[in-house]
């Protein structure tokens, strides 16, 4: 068997086990991160470019209008850049670009495929950058690549408030990683979504057009394809809340009748308006995400918003 579909085999036996183990709880739960096959890749991507959706485009207007320079001045001559999740590896060409000559991007993500790609496409735009990528699962510490020369100032890059991804512990634990990884003296730039009008909210994550609607259905058809399970994808709705205790929108699938799914021999009984939990998007204010930062080791040494405060950029200095 060839080493990719070793690997693969191994992601779906990592799929298939979580799926059980979230599916039999009380509280049926499936972890956010297998959103991301290569269909909810293509969905996010479109996600990311919803008019309801304002993420992605309000913190690339925040990176353009002066924080890129800012944070590269800080930053110095000769930074080596760390993507934390790459993804498309799009956002990092604007801090790439305002750098005084970068001399390394590191991008680190554990999907093999597009890594490749975004990397390749990095390397192609930026002639003469040493373009170093790393497979790993970024939520748990890696090793820098050898080749990093061990004197450029070392900048990580977070972008997206995809921290908010993780639950509060996992936020502080994901910063003290990168900060061990990074090293002394080094920076952190940085995406955090605000806590804003529920309305707003809630249509950023269930939007018209119902894109957020497939991404979060694909994963029942990825179980179906991928672990041989039976879910009928129209016995399910999306739904997302805005949870105001937690400070987070919720994404549920909600069965739609009493229902039985066969999942690896199990028969998993579901009731009516009985839901899968399948992701928290948690949502910040600057006074409780600097705090959070400090937990995990760093320092807040600017922020950056947007007119309208619905999103945030931190540059961190490791403390
Ligand atoms: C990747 N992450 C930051 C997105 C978010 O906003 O939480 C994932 C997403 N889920 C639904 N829409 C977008």
């Amino acid at each position: 068997m060839s080493g990719a579909a070793q690997a693969a085999g191994r992601q779906r036996a990592a799929l298939l086990a979580d799926a059980l183990a979230g599916l039999t709880a009380p509280r049926k739960t499936l972890p956010c991160k297998w959103l991301y096959d290569a269909e909810g890749a293509r969905l996010f991507e479109a996600i990311t470019r919803l008019p309801e959706y304002y993420p992605t485009r309000t913190e690339t207007a925040i990176l353009r209008g002066g924080c890129a320079a800012e944070a590269a001045r800080l930053a110095g001559p000769g930074a080596a850049v760390v993507e934390f999740g790459s993804g498309s590896a799009e956002k990092v060409a604007i801090l790439l670009a305002a750098l005084a000559a970068p001399a390394a991007y590191v991008p680190v993500d554990i999907a093999p495929d597009w890594l490749g790609a975004a990397a390749a496409r990095v390397a192609a735009d930026w002639p003469g950058l040493a373009v170093l990528p790393v497979v790993a699962d970024f939520t748990r510490p890696f090793a820098l690549p050898a080749g990093l020369p061990a004197k450029a100032p070392r900048l990580g890059f977070f972008p997206g408030s995809t921290i908010g991804n993780f639950d509060p512990a996992g936020a502080e634990a994901f910063l003290a990683m990168a900060r061990r990884v990074l090293g002394e003296g080094a920076r952190l730039l940085i995406g955090a979504d605000l806590v804003k009008d529920p309305a707003v909210l809630e249509a950023a994550y269930d939007d018209a057009a119902g894109v957020t609607a497939r991404f979060n259905l694909n994963l029942l058809a990825r179980l179906n394809r991928e672990c041989g399970a039976d879910f009928d994808l129209s016995a399910f709705r999306h739904q997302a809340v805005w949870n105001p205790r937690e400070e987070r929108v919720e994404m549920h699938l909600v069965s739609l009748r009493p229902q039985a799914v066969s999942l690896a021999g199990r028969r998993i009984g579901f009731a009516a308006g009985e839901t899968i939990h399948t992701e928290n998007s948690h949502k910040y204010r600057p006074e409780g995400f600097a705090r959070l930062c400090a937990r995990g080791g760093w320092d807040a040494e600017r922020c950056w918003t947007d007119p309208a405060r619905l999103f945030s950029v931190w540059l961190l200095r490791a403390g």
